[in-house]
C-alpha cells in the first residue's frame, strides 16, 4: 500500500467518568489519531499514549515527535506491502510501542479494506462475540467501589477488575469480594508494589481472584518469578511484557501464568499476535487489556481478542462505559451474555466520524 498522505490528530476526549489507577486520576483521556491515504482508501489506527508518562513513558507529545519527526518520514511515499514490511522500515526507532502500532492499524485497517477483509480474517480470529469485562478505576471510598462494581455487574458485565494501590488493595478486594462471592474479579496495581512491600498482598490469595495484574516494577520479570512463588493466585504481566522475546523471557523465568496483551503495548497488532501464537501451545492464557480507546482501538481490540488463545474476559468494555460521544459512527454494546461482537467489515470494520475527530482534536499535523 503506498502511503501518499498521512494526518495525525491528536485528540482530548472527556470520559464519562473520571479513571484512577496507582499512578493517578483522569478526566480526560488522550490519545493520536493516524489517518493513512493510499490507492483511494483510507485506514484509520489509534496511538494509545496518554496525556501524562504514567501507565508508559510514552504521551501525546512523544507519540507526535517520534512519528512525526522519525517514523512517518520512512514511510510516506514508501510502498509498505504488510505488517512484517512496516516492522521492518521502522525498526532502526528504538522503543515508542504505542506510538508505532497506531501505525501498524492503520495499514491493517488499508489491507483489509483492500482485499475485503475483516481484521479478525486477516489475523485468524474465530469466534462471533468475545468475552468482556470491565475494568473499575479507584474510588473515594470503599462503599462507593461495591456500589460501583454493582452498577456494572447489574449492567451486565460478569467479569470485574478493580484497581489497587499500596492501603487500597487487600481491604478493597475484600470488600468486593463480600458483596459479590460469585463473581470473577481481579485485581490491576499498576506496578505499585516492590518485592518487599508486595507481601502485604499475600492475603489475596484467599479471595479466589482470576489473577494479580502487574504487581511489580513495569521493567521487572525476575522479581515477579520470585512473587509468584510465593502465591497461589497466578501473577498476570501487563507493562512488563513489551516484545515476544519478553514473553518468552517471562515464559522461561515462569514469572506469571498468565499474560495481558495489549497490541499497542508491543509495538502492533503483528507483535501481540505473535506473544498469541507463543502463549497458546505454552498453554499460558492471554486476554485483551484496554487503554480506554475510541471505537478505534476497540473495534481492533476486539478483533484480537477473537483469536482461540484469548481465554480470559478483555478489558474491552461498551462504549458507552468510556464515551458519550466517540470518534465512530458504531457504538459497541454489551449482549446479555457479557460478551460484544466482533466487527466484520473489511478492515477495522468501523466508519468513522470525521466531524466528531475534528471536534475532538487539539492539532492536526499533515505529512505527504
Ligand atoms: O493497566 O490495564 C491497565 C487503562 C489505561 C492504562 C492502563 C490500564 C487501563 C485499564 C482500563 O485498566 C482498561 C479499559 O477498560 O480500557
Ligand atoms: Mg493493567
Amino acid at each position: 500500500m503506498k502511503f501518499e498522505k498521512i494526518t495525525l490528530y491528536p485528540l482530548k476526549m472527556p470520559l464519562v467518568s473520571h479513571f484512577e489507577t496507582s499512578f493517578g486520576r483522569i478526566y480526560d483521556r488522550e490519545c493520536v489519531l493516524v489517518k493513512i491515504e493510499s490507492e483511494g482508501l483510507v485506514g484509520w489506527g489509534e496511538c494509545a499514549a496518554d496525556r501524562d508518562p504514567g501507565y508508559s513513558y510514552e504521551t501525546t507529545g512523544t507519540t507526535l515527535h517520534i512519528l512525526q519527526d522519525f517514523a512517518l518520514p520512512l514511510l510516506v511515499g514508501q510502498d509498505v506491502t504488510d505488517a512484517a514490511d512496516f516492522q521492518r522500515r521502522i525498526s532502526q526507532i528504538r522503543g515508542h510501542h504505542l506510538a508505532k502500532a497506531g501505525v501498524e492499524m492503520a495499514l491493517w485497517d488499508l489491507l483489509g479494506k483492500r482485499d475485503g477483509k475483516s481484521l479478525q480474517q486477516m489475523l485468524g480470529g474465530t469466534k462471533k462475540a468475545v468475552d468482556v469485562g470491565v475494568s473499575v478505576g479507584l474510588q473515594d471510598a470503599t462503599e462507593i467501589l461495591v456500589k460501583t462494581v454493582g452498577k456494572f455487574i447489574e449492567t451486565g458485565y460478569r467479569r470485574i477488575k478493580i484497581k489497587i494501590k499500596p492501603g487500597r488493595d487487600v481491604s478493597e478486594a475484600e470488600a468486593v469480594r463480600r458483596a459479590f462471592p460469585e463473581i470473577k474479579l481481579q485485581v490491576d496495581a499498576n506496578s505499585a508494589y516492590s518485592l518487599e512491600t508486595a507481601d502485604i498482598l499475600k492475603p489475596l490469595d484467599d479471595l479466589n481472584l482470576l489473577l494479580i495484574e502487574q504487581p511489580l516494577f513495569e521493567d521487572d520479570i525476575w522479581d515477579h518469578h520470585k512473587l509468584q512463588k510465593q502465591l497461589r493466585t497466578p501473577i498476570c504481566l501487563d507493562e512488563s511484557i513489551i516484545s515476544p522475546r519478553h514473553a518468552r523471557y517471562a515464559l522461561e523465568m515462569e514469572s506469571c501464568r498468565i499474560i495481558n496483551i495489549k497490541p499497542g503495548r508491543v509495538g502492533g497488532l503483528s507483535q501481540g499476535k505473535e506473544i498469541h501464537d507463543m502463549c497458546l501451545p505454552a498453554g499460558i492464557p492471554v486476554w485483551c487489556g484496554g487503554m480506554l480507546e475510541t471505537g478505534i482501538g476497540r473495534a481492533s481490540n476486539l478483533a484480537i481478542a477473537s483469536l482461540p488463545g484469548f481465554s480470559l474476559p478483555g478489558d474491552i468494555s461498551a462504549s458507552d462505559r468510556y464515551y458519550r460521544k466517540d470518534v465512530t459512527h458504531e457504538r459497541f454494546s454489551l449482549n446479555t451474555d457479557s460478551t460484544i461482537n466482533v466487527p466484520t467489515g473489511p478492515g477495522l470494520g468501523v466508519n468513522v466520524d470525521e466531524d466528531a475527530v475534528e471536534q475532538f482534536a487539539f492539532g492536526k499535523v499533515e505529512l505527504q
